[in-house]
């Protein structure tokens, strides 16, 4: 995906992501297919449950990893860093998701009671991928952006 302002958000390589959302006196249902509702296929999927909200979880970038967060139950916020810009995004709605593609540090906080955040990931988990000291992030991302 190349490199480019995100639609939804201020920072690049980070997007807002609205999914198809069918909603009736049923309840509510939201289709997500690899590719065709995602900016990359999609290889991994996990979840994050059951966070105090006085947690914060992150503190890292990746190097070369894909990913759409969604927010299943309850909220979150992402505080979102590159040398140059910050931003805080909140996730609550269950049928929006936010894309990070690589080299976004991303810090995730405030998790309401009952909060899933809902991670599709573009590659299998590979710890080499991880950047989780923020000054080298920032010596590696000053040549990436
Ligand atoms: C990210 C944010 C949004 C695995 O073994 N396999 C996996 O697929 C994942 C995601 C994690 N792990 C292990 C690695 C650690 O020993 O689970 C443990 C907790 O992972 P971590 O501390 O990296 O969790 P978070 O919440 O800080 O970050 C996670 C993802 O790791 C990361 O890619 O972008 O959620």
């Amino acid at each position: 995906m190349p490199l480019k302002k995100g639609k939804g958000t201020k920072m690049y390589n980070t997007a807002r992501v609205k999914f198809k959302h069918f909603n009736d006196q049923y309840g509510h249902l939201v289709p997500i297919e690899s590719c065709v509702d995602t900016p990359f296929t999609v290889k991994r999927v996990y979840y994050i449950f059951g966070v105090e909200p006085t947690m914060s979880r992150g503190h890292h970038a990746h190097r070369r990893l894909h990913q759409v967060l969604i927010c299943l139950n309850g909220s979150l916020k992402i505080k979102l860093k590159t040398p140059d810009e910050e931003e805080i995004v909140e996730l609550k709605n269950p049928a929006e998701g936010l894309y990070l593609g690589p080299m976004i540090w991303r810090e995730m906080f405030d998790f309401s009671e009952g909060a899933i955040l809902l991670v599709l990931a573009s590659d299998s988990f590979n710890e080499d991928d991880y950047i989780r000291n923020y000054d080298f992030y920032l010596q590696e991302a000053k040549r990436f952006f």
